[in-house]
């Protein structure tokens, strides 16, 4: 590790924590970040020389695996004519073509270049398209850093929001209500006095920022018929899920119409993208088309484009999501049994290829129940995985991915390794 170690240190002096995102600095886990020099399908290689199969995947757009060749060939042909107008091609019609089929939900979509890009100017559409100011958002769900949603629970009836985050004026968070997950009372509570001033609910359908937290059955139901009868707009944010936990993401798994989807990660294959949309109604409110402003220099650029369309067409291809399932349930199994077997608790949660391993022996079923895992136990278990190859999310609240480059020998190293690194915390 000791060019990573001497990166790190030039690194710190350069860019705030020595990293361009903060959970990549490896703080919830301790020790140095290893600096990445190359990715090859399931693994990544450090400065060091050291290679390890990965399970963050860049934090999920990688569902292909690093570099795989018909995107990066693909990349290659669209960057020598070019590599960004600021003026319309037919590749952006091709991506929100695919977008559009895999979401029924959506009559029409707008590329923006970030996740929080595509929840921040969902919410404002919501605002715009209702009138009203009041979001709701459930803790522990992460939607990107726009300042409304950089926001606790508050206390009081209404909790309403306090910043959690300086710089996050008391009078944004104020406008944004955070309820408990999983929890359809708490919202049912809230919205018979709140409903008339709320714009919007944003939620993760299975929420991949505390870990991997499960929708309880009905959660997701019920909230689209509360959201329904009150005019209030449910937005789903895919942005890890879209194109991950099925094609058609959460809500094609769940059966779950929404009134608006984010997506991002996998949809640029890597490349910088997002996108939000909905139904028309709610679309025709978007600039140029209709009142609410947003726009973006390199929003639907070429190559990013470029390699959503490859990552989507080689995901539509006849049994890729069956061959994902086969290969995170054989992880699923090993790692629950190689914890029983060296007598460590812990719970596995998955949906489709996103997972996570808590270290705990209680349910978790929302922030509160995910926050009672052990930390310390699960910064020794990541650190005793790196030392043997294996590079996972470095945050007992991250999720897992898998590639459809993993083969049935990485899982078998995967849960070997992990067998050893249980025995070495327990
Ligand atoms: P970006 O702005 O990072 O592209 O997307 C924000 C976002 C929005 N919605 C969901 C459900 C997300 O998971 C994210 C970003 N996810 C984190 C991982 N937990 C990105 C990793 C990072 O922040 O470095």
């Amino acid at each position: 590790m000791r060019k990573s170690k001497i990166l790190f240190k030039k690194a710190f002096n350069l860019i705030p924590g020595g990293v361009n995102s903060p959970v990549r600095a490896f703080r919830a886990v301790g020790g140095n970040p290893v600096f990445i020099e190359s990715g090859k399908g399931s693994r990544i290689y450090d400065v060091d020389g050291n290679s390890y199969i990965d399970y963050v995947l860049s934090w999920g757009p990688l569902i292909l695996g690093h570099a795989h060749p018909q995107v990066i060939k693909a990349i290659q042909l669209a960057a020598l004519k070019g590599t960004s107008y600021g003026a319309p091609t037919p590749l952006e019609i091709e991506l929100a073509e695919m977008v559009l089929n895999a979401y029924p939900s959506m009559d029409k979509v707008r590329m923006v270049n970030s996740g929080t890009e595509a929840t921040m100017s969902a919410i404002r559409v919501a605002r715009g398209f209702t009138g009203r100011d009041k979001i709701i958002k459930f803790e522990g769900c992460y939607h990107g850093h726009a300042d409304g949603l950089l926001v606790k629970a508050g206390s009081g009836a209404t909790t309403f929001g306090i910043p959690d985050s300086p710089g996050v004026p008391k009078s944004y968070a104020k406008n944004t209500i955070t309820l408990p997950f999983n929890n359809i009372n708490a919202f049912k509570n809230v919205i018979q006095n709140e409903w008339k001033n709320i714009a919007c609910v944003i939620i993760e359908p299975v929420v991949g920022n505390i870990g991997c937290v499960l929708p309880k059955p009905g959660f997701l139901e019920t909230l689209r018929k509360l959201t329904l009868s009150y005019g209030i707009v449910l937005i789903f944010d895919e942005v890890m899920t879209g194109f991950r936990v099925s094609y058609g993401g959460a809500q094609a798994f769940y059966n779950i119409k929404p009134d608006m989807t984010c997506l991002g990660k996998i949809i640029g294959g890597g490349l910088p993208v997002g996108a939000y949309g909905g139904k028309k109604e709610i679309m025709s409110m978007v600039s140029p088309e209709g009142p609410v402003y947003q726009a973006g220099t390199l929003s639907g650029n070429p190559l990013a484009m470029t390699a959503g369309i490859m990552t989507l067409k080689i995901l539509s291809r006849k049994g890729v999501y069956e061959k994902l399932e086969r290969m995170a349930s054989l992880l699923e199994e090993g790692l629950t049994d190689a914890a029983k077997t060296a007598g460590v608790k812990t719970k596995f949660y998955r949906a489709g290829s996103m997972f996570c391993t808590y270290f705990t022996e209680k349910e978790v079923i929302d922030y509160p129940t995910a926050k009672l895992s052990d930390t310390a136990r699960f910064s020794k278990f990541f650190s005793a995985m790196l030392k043997r190859g294996i590079y996972l999310a470095p945050s007992q609240f991250e999720a897992g991915f898998l590639s459809l480059a993993h083969s049935v020998k990485d899982i078998d190293k995967t849960v070997k390794a992990a067998y050893k690194s249980f025995l070495e915390v327990k």
